[in-house]
């Protein structure tokens, strides 16, 4: 597991600080870490809380993660603040198109994935929904799931609307990817890997973790991950799961350390 240290420590510290859940893969956390590492920026992992963390919601006046802190600057708490953090302190390379239409393009897919009632918030309310219908899972499980689910959305009407939501955003990036490639090109937008082909590549754990050697997860944890639904398995593209393999071992950390 990587090396993390507490919030109190962190506070006492320069530099930047991301706060995220040690032993978990969780995406935007690894998004954000992907755009450190191809940007060669360094920074301090911090540790969050299993569940409520009173420390984090104190020091950021948020409890989600992951929180990207540099300097006495004001905690960066959603993906594309982190996003806009990363490009200002580590310009090149940069991942974000000059090309103002890829530019737009490339910040309302990259919503589709990260924002909210996006491809991840959706895939945790069907997890969320996976894990409070199983009756194998036990009272850890259901607690970590209400938990989630309560503060992410979850009711049955929006765990029934999920698959196709999540389904339409997989069509949407496959008939993306489709159309580069179709022009040569290997990346979502452009020619040069974006913030769009990191956040894709982590996102992906929702729904296919990498093998084991590569994405270390619990076993349980793991399985609640890889997605069962016909609807979502059907939108689910192998080219897009291809392309995550790509970026992961062409620009990403492997095996990944979380
Ligand atoms: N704030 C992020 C989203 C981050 C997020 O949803 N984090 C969740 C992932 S499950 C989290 O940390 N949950 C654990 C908790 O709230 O305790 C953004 O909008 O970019």
């Amino acid at each position: 597991m990587a090396d993390y240290i507490d919030i109190e420590q962190a506070k006492t510290l320069d530099g930047l600080r991301i706060v995220a859940p040690p032993g978990r893969p969780n995406p935007w956390a690894e998004g954000l870490k992907g755009m450190c590492h191809v940007k060669n920026l360094p920074f301090t992992l911090v540790g969050k809380a299993a569940g409520h963390d009173a420390a984090l919601q104190d020091w950021t006046r948020q409890s989600s993660a992951p929180v990207a802190v540099w300097n006495e600057e004001r905690p960066r708490t959603t993906w594309n603040e982190q996003l806009y953090l990363v490009e200002r302190l580590a310009p090149q390379p940069s991942l974000v198109p000059d090309d103002e239409a890829d530019r737009i393009l490339m910040f309302g897919l990259c919503n589709e994935l990260c924002g909210e009632t996006g491809f991840g918030w959706f895939r945790r309310i069907m997890i969320v929904h996976g894990l409070l219908s199983n009756p194998e899972v036990g009272e850890q499980g259901k607690a970590t799931a209400s938990y989630l689910g309560g503060k992410y959305g979850y009711s049955p009407a929006t765990a029934e609307a999920a698959p196709q939501r999540v389904a339409q955003i997989l069509r949407t990036l496959s008939a993306r990817l489709a159309e580069q490639q179709t022009q040569g090109r290997q990346y979502l937008i452009g020619d040069t890997l974006s913030a769009l082909d990191i956040y894709w590549s982590t996102f992906a754990v929702l729904v296919e973790p990498l093998p084991l050697d590569l994405c270390p997860m619990d076993a349980a944890f793991r399985a609640s991950f890889v997605n069962t639904d016909p609807v979502v398995a059907e939108a689910l593209a192998p080219q897009l799961l291809a392309h995550r393999d790509r970026i992961y071992h062409d620009h990403l950390r492997l095996p990944m350390d979380f």
